[in-house]
């Protein structure tokens, strides 16, 4: 049975290639991506959205083809200038990317909710699919390292390279936030929900944090799929591998699906890791690594085909 409404919950990078590919395998208006905010901050006055404007930047057909974030082509002027005052910016805001950031943010200040904002950006850049903030609230990710104590996210991934030792996540904010109306709406009618290959403790989690969010997903009688974001025993990227070393978790795509528990009943991992099948109801195994465009649509074609040939 095709799917008419597939709901993706996703993080940056890896979140975005598979709605990319999402996009070209099927009706574009039929595909909502929930978005990750926990790693959203405040950088001089102005919000900055990382793992969303990945998203856009990506569907939009903007991304920096290298780095996966940022506006391909960028420059750093606005960043080269705050430098002669005497400023050390750590976080690599580009100058065309801050354009985004001054719009997000004069919405902000007028009143307008983050989502109402995000449906203007993806719209204005040609975008058909419904890109969704998890919240409209503040939801930061706070994580506990051994050598800093308490990080914000991006003071962790980008000023101390995911370097530090993790010895904890702080959820608190995602667990006190509220799930939009939208995102709750798109839940309750999906026929189908992925979770992309995007970091389960870093990206997923702070989705998963939101009040009424995990009892929503089991409620709902339908292929609730995740992918494997680790692939023979290493990270497609970040820190996903480096973090399940450090909080005492196998690095292995069985331990993803353990991690999902019962949000999952169907799993796709990477056939390198066919030896050690993950117990979830229904499996596949297949190439996972979305290096090109047609690597993404490849991908997307064959979990959609799974998707649709179980629900038959
Ligand atoms: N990641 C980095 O490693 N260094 C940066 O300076 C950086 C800047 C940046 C600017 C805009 C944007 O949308 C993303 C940016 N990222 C940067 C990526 C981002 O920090 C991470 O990929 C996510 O937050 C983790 O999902």
């Amino acid at each position: 049975m095709a799917i008419d409404s597939l709901v993706v919950l996703v993080g940056g990078v890896g979140g975005a290639k598979l709605a990319h590919g999402l996009a070209q395998a099927m009706p574009a208006q039929s595909i909502t991506c929930v978005v990750n905010t926990g790693d959203d901050f405040w950088m001089y006055g102005l919000r900055v959205c990382p793992d969303f404007d990945t998203v856009m930047y990506t569907l939009g057909g903007l991304v920096d083809p290298v780095n996966g974030w940022g506006v391909a082509g960028d420059t750093v002027m606005a960043l080269d200038a705050l430098r002669r005052f005497g400023e050390q910016p750590w976080f690599r805001l580009g100058d065309q990317d801050i354009a985004t950031h001054m719009l997000r943010t004069e919405a902000l200040h007028r009143g307008e909710r983050w989502t109402q904002t995000a449906g203007h950006l993806t719209k204005a850049l040609g975008i058909r699919l419904s890109v969704l903030p998890m919240t409209d609230d503040d939801a930061s990710t706070i994580i506990d390292t051994v050598e800093h104590g308490r990080l914000a996210f991006q003071e962790y991934f980008v000023r101390h390279r995911w370097q530090p030792t993790v010895r904890g996540l702080d959820l608190s904010a995602a667990e006190r936030a509220m799930m939009t109306p939208e995102v709750r709406f798109a839940i309750e009618r999906a026929d189908a929900i992925l979770i992309a290959p995007s970091n389960p403790w870093l990206s997923v989690a702070p989705i998963l944090a939101l009040p009424g969010m995990r009892d929503l997903l089991l409620s709902r009688d339908v292929p609730r799929v995740a992918i494997s974001p680790i692939v023979g025993g290493k990270a497609i990227k970040g820190p996903a591998a480096k973090l399940m070393n450090e909080i005492g978790i196998e690095v292995s795509a069985r331990a993803v699906a353990q991690h999902y528990g019962q949000i999952i009943n169907g799993f796709v991992y990477d056939e390198v890791d066919r030896s050690a099948p993950p117990s979830v109801a229904q499996l596949l195994a297949t190439d996972t690594i979305m290096k090109t465009d047609a690597d993404r649509a490849r991908l997307a074609l064959i979990v959609l085909d799974w998707i649709e040939s179980w629900r038959s």
